[in-house]
């Protein structure tokens, strides 16, 4: 690395290498230095706010020198960088995440100590950076930390949202949501006002002759707005590398035309162009797998990948290099389909920017790109009017077009008798209106598509891409399971547990390489292990009883099995299964002598998620379960025996505190609609067992810690298409079990029957499509096998500690080496 530095660099390059404070007293030094100066305040004023604003910088200090010197290394070495385009990156809070990174959190916490604070209250002071919906955007921020752990050369690109995903209140039952504004004061966010785009819309496309008679096409009029960088810093674990997260905002371009506007005394309008033109970046669409088709939308996608390509583009420039060898120096990942106009926007600045013939650029677009898929609901699958498109974005709808000519012409070579094939496959939907189909245009610009769990890359190339598979044949497609940060997931969230590990598997260093938690396995018998693992899951549930009191003010017993679903309410997430479970186990407590009551296992119901508020029915689930609490948690028959908890808001950094404190957690999805799920690891890494369905990384968490240490039941996902089609032809009655719980819910039990009535109906009349009456049966009676072996504790314990020592697999660090050989073709820079 050194030779490759220019002379006058190499001096200022070896100085400052990676450390974090060297001791206490040069912590509190930096914190009281930048409360006195940067913040403008006496120590005597110093409050929580204060002192978190104080440490969040100080800490900033430390991350910037490494951050500036990965990127010089990046940049003197020429290699090969990986561009992770999200729409979504749910990151919470960042604070914690820098001190353990940079192994300064004791010395910040004796620091903070001493200055009369409790380092977990100045964590909290910070907001969450909270820019996505759920599985899709967190497993974008575990990515991203993984990358810089594993020193890989790594950007993330995506927008600045002014307004993350809203937060969730719970008034008299109901969903309520409040605008997230995060931005108050964000140190770890650096404006870039040099690092500018113009993104042009809208115009119409002349064809013109340039001086050799070759076609050129123009894009001219329109309307611009400026693209504005914001870079985060993103610390690797015990290690300097740290990578950069860009985020665009966009403001109105500071052109002539407004200039004059303004002088002419259209104040007004000039007023409203600008913030037509920070609607672009102002606020995340709230819809977890599912599209809606909005301009605004589109205009968000092609505004943030239209900003980044040029960025990269740029940089790519810098190294002189032939057109040819781009793919050698980027490789770009498209989170899903939202990014999938920069296969269009990359073919065109090769076309008409860069003068490349077709085929050429075509070669080197389709060798940069790698699509991860991950949903198979149709709902999710986007769709854009071709009428839309064309408006915003001529000249890449002729692309389009070009694309998919060249596309079928040689789909028909290859099947000339097969003659549905051609309309199958082709990237415009021949409907009314026609529609252009992005899942489609990302397979055909990219040289792999992969899924996010095993079940899931099956399932994509047997059914909604399986005509592409037969064209491109099986090696374009590839599976990559999730993973999770072990960083976050269990180290931070989880510290006391973190100790316990280390302090039997040498040290720390587990959390680099996830795999060596096997060595566990040895302590599953020993005793006192046991006890301090149980020990540590009690004192986890009492943070949490304590969260729940001061919150809601309700009493729960920390003895009790806290049985915990926490993610996006949806119906094929199946809350309703859950808790008509809870009402049937109700109803039974409700039934039972008190001597018979004495021998149930009491049980806290934990729910918590928000729904996208445009989700009518997905409210009504929300509502049914508020009502089932207020019911129960006043109930003197039920007591301590079942409690049914509503967590309000739930987001990154209350799942720090949730995840760690659950006996038994839901991932209960109608099977072959979950594609992966993420915090079912998240759950079984904290020590906590699974009940589950045959879906997702549910199946191969089974594989890894064996079927004896996992509640499954349901219908497996072979048998969802028959199931569903006998219940269209009437074949079907409700579970009698279930009969019992609409009846009690339609008897006015939990408030107006007329609330739930189409929660109810859903399944008894209209045709339960996510099947919750067919799995009822099988989900009450593995719940009883729950009861049954809660009771031994010892037993308990042992599947909890010998699954830990099983999850290896699930670190997001394997799963982004995966990508890194398989699809991205990068290594690691050593540092
Ligand atoms: C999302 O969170 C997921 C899929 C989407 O498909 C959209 C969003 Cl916002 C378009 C989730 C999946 O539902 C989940 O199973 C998976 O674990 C997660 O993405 C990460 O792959």
């Amino acid at each position: 690395v050194e030779a490759s530095i220019p002379e006058p660099q190499r001096e200022a390059w070896t100085k400052n290498q990676f450390e974090s404070f060297k001791d206490q007293g040069e912590f509190e030094k930096e914190v009281v230095r930048h409360v006195e100066t940067t913040l403008a305040r006496s120590m005597f004023n110093c409050d929580e706010t204060a002192a978190y604003s104080a440490t969040a910088l100080a800490f900033r200090d430390r991350l910037i020198k490494d951050w500036n010197k990965t990127q010089q290394r990046q940049t003197f070495t020429d290699s090969k960088r990986i561009y992770y385009l999200s729409l979504e990156f749910l990151m919470g809070r960042a604070l914690d995440n820098a001190m353990l990174n940079v192994k300064g959190k004791d010395i910040a916490k004796g620091g903070l100590n001493e200055l009369g604070f409790r380092i977990e209250d100045i964590i909290s002071q910070e907001n969450d950076a909270a820019l996505g919906n759920g599985g899709l955007g967190r497993l974008a921020a575990c990515f991203l930390d993984s990358m810089a752990s594993l020193n890989y050369p790594a950007w993330g690109y995506g927008l600045r949202y002014r307004y993350g995903i809203f937060k969730q209140e719970i008034i008299d039952g109901y969903q309520v949501e409040v605008p997230d504004y995060w931005l108050d004061f964000n140190p770890w966010e650096f404006p870039r006002h040099d690092v500018t785009v113009d993104i042009q819309f809208y115009g119409h496309v002349r064809k013109s002759q340039d001086e050799n008679g070759k076609t050129v096409a123009n894009w001219e009029g329109g309307e611009v707005v400026t693209a504005v960088a914001y870079d985060m810093p993103i610390p690797g674990y015990d290690t300097p590398s740290t990578n950069n997260l860009r985020l665009w905002s966009s403001k109105a371009a500071s052109g002539e035309f407004d200039f004059q506007k303004f002088n002419n005394g259209e104040y007004e309008s000039s007023v409203a162009d600008q913030q037509r033109a920070e609607t672009i970046s102002a606020v995340l669409y709230p819809n977890d797998n599912l599209e809606r088709g909005k301009e605004l939308r589109l205009k968000q996608q092609y505004f943030w990948v239209a900003a980044s390509l040029y960025d990269i583009v740029r940089r790519f420039k810098k190294s002189k290099r032939p057109w040819s060898e781009f793919p050698d120096q980027v490789a770009i990942q498209l989170n899903d389909t939202h990014p999938t106009l920069a296969v269009v926007e990359l073919q065109r600045i090769l076309l008409d920017k860069e003068g490349l013939e077709w085929d050429e650029a075509w070669n080197i677009v389709t060798a940069t790109f790698g699509y991860t898929n991950h949903t198979v609901l149709p709902e999710a699958l986007e769709k854009w009017p071709v009428g839309l498109v064309q408006h915003l974005l001529p000249r890449h709808l002729q692309i389009i077009y070009d694309i998919n000519l060249f596309f079928l012409q040689s789909v028909e070579k290859k099947f000339p008798e097969d003659r549905d094939m051609l309309s199958r496959v082709s990237i415009i939907e021949e409907s009314q209106p026609k529609m252009v189909r992005m899942a489609y245009l990302a397979i055909v610009g990219s040289h792999k598509v992969n899924g996010v769990a095993e079940l899931h890359s099956d399932l994509i190339q047997t059914t909604i891409f399986k005509d592409f598979v037969k064209i491109y044949g099986a090696d374009k497609f590839t599976n990559v399971t999730n993973g999770i940060t072990p960083r976050r997931w269990l180290h931070q969230a989880n510290p006391r547990l973190s100790e316990l590990i280390a302090s039997k598997t040498g040290g720390y260093d587990y959390l680099k390489d996830l795999t060596t938690l096997n060595k566990l396995e040895q302590y599953v018998d020993d005793k006192d292990f046991r006890k301090e693992w149980a020990e540590i899951k009690y004192a986890n549930k009492v943070r949490l009883a304590k969260y729940i009191k001061s919150t809601l003010d309700i009493t729960v017993n920390p003895a009790a099995l806290f049985d915990v679903q926490v993610k996006r309410i949806h119906e094929y997430k199946r809350q309703q299964l859950n808790i008509f479970g809870v009402i049937y186990r109700y109803l039974q407590l409700k039934e039972m002598s008190p001597e018979e009551r004495k021998k149930q296992a009491p049980r806290v119901s934990i729910f918590g998620g928000k729904a996208a508020p445009g989700y009518w029915m997905a409210k009504q689930i929300i509502h049914l379960i508020n009502n089932v609490g207020s019911v129960v948690n006043k109930d003197p028959d039920v007591g301590d025996l079942l409690k049914v908890i509503y967590l309000e808001d739930y987001n990154v950094s209350k799942a720090e505190i949730i995840i760690p404190a659950s006996d038994l957690s839901e991932h209960i999805s109608t099977a072959g609609t979950e594609a992966s799920g993420t915090s079912n690891m998240k759950f079984v890494l904290n020590g906590g067992l699974i009940i589950g369905t045959c879906d997702g990384a549910n199946i191969e968490i089974t594989r890894e810690i064996g079927q004896d240490n996992i509640f499954l039941f349901g219908t497996l996902s072979e048998d969802v298409e028959d199931l569903r089609h006998n219940h269209t032809y009437g074949k079907h009655s409700v579970d009698s079990g279930l009969q019992k719980v609409f009846e009690a819910i339609t008897t006015g039990k939990f408030g107006d029957a007329n609330d739930f009535g189409a929660l109810v109906s859903a399944v008894r009349d209209h045709g339960d499509y996510y099947l919750v009456s067919d799995d009822f049966q099988s989900y009450v009676d593995t719940q009883k096998m729950v009861d049954e072996e809660y009771k031994n504790q010892e037993e308990w314990v042992s599947k909890c500690i010998r699954s830990v020592a099983r999850m290896g697999f699930f670190s997001s660090d394997r799963c982004i080496n995966e990508y890194a050989e398989e699809i991205w073709n990068i290594e690691p820079l050593a540092v």
